[in-house]
């Protein structure tokens, strides 16, 4: 196993001091040195985790998380060049996503979508604060083979369990897309209760599953039509 690149808990250490100069020296230097993008978006997340834990405990206020998410945005402007642009075909599937009603939290989301994109899906982002009824009526559209739904607050819990539900009712199960959540904040009990399919918790998960849902569900059900009409 190649070793930790120490220049990892470097960054973690600056982003939680809010040190964006030094988080985007350290950033390029780690890109140059050849550490994969998203080892450097897993330490990016564990140290917003830990300035989210600093504002709960009031050590950091508003502003620091008004910082913090300026400084993601430019280490995720500096990584996504760097993100493996693979061979692949021109569309892998159809991917859904957005943030629920009441949540503006897009920083993971976004990530999400240009990893995704990056792999060869095609992604249509519905933005922030999305109602329920938005994510119908271009599900409706799109035809999308998974949707993601991005909620960071548990006041948006209900948003999050009344989009799966809307979601699911409005759609043969047999037609209905794959739903998966995400987000800090989400455990496994909110997606018992959403009756969502997946909870993700990093992009690297995300790409995993949207690959192994479109495998097992989608190609197979193509071979077996394909298989039926032969
Ligand atoms: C940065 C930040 C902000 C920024 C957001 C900037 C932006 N453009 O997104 C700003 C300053 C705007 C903000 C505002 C607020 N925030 Co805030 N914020 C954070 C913070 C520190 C980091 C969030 C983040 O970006 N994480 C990094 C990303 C990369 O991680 P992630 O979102 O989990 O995403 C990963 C995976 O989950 C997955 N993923 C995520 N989404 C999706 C979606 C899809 C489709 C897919 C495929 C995958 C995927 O992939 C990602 C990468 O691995 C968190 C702390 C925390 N614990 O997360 C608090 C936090 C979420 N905020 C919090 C709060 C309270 C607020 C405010 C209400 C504060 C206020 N008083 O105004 C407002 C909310 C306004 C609103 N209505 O939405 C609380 C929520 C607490 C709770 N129990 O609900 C937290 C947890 C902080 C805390 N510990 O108290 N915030």
């Amino acid at each position: 196993m190649p070793e930790r690149n120490a220049g990892l808990d470097r960054l973690s250490e600056l982003i939680v001091s809010l040190k964006d100069d030094g988080c985007l020296r350290v950033t390029k230097k780690l890109l140059n040195q050849g550490v994969a993008p998203t080892e450097i978006m897993e330490v990016c997340q564990k140290s917003l985790i830990d300035i989210g834990k600093k504002y709960e405990s009031g050590e950091y206020f508003i502003s620091g998380l008004i910082m913090a998410g300026d400084i993601m945005k430019q280490i995720i402007d500096l990584v996504l060049p760097w993100l493996d642009k693979r061979a692949a075909p021109p569309s892998r599937g159809r991917v859904l996503i957005g943030t629920v009603a009441g949540d503006i939290h897009d920083l993971g989301k976004n990530m999400a979508g240009a990893m995704l994109t990056t792999y060869g899906y095609d992604v249509k982002d519905l933005g922030v604060d999305v109602p329920p009824e938005v994510f119908l009526e271009e599900a409706k559209i799109f035809a999308p083979h998974l949707v993601g739904l991005s909620s960071l607050m548990t006041s948006g819990h209900g948003a999050l369990v009344q989009t799966v539900q809307l979601l699911k009712k409005s759609f043969p199960p047999k037609n209905c897309p794959v739903i998966f959540i995400s987000g800090a904040m989400i455990i496994e009990g909110v997606k018992k209760r959403s009756g969502a399919d997946y909870l993700v918790n990093n992009v690297a998960e995300t790409v995993f599953l949207c690959e192994k849902v479109i495998k097992d569900k989608f190609i197979k059900d193509i071979n077996k039509k394909s298989s039926n009409n032969t």
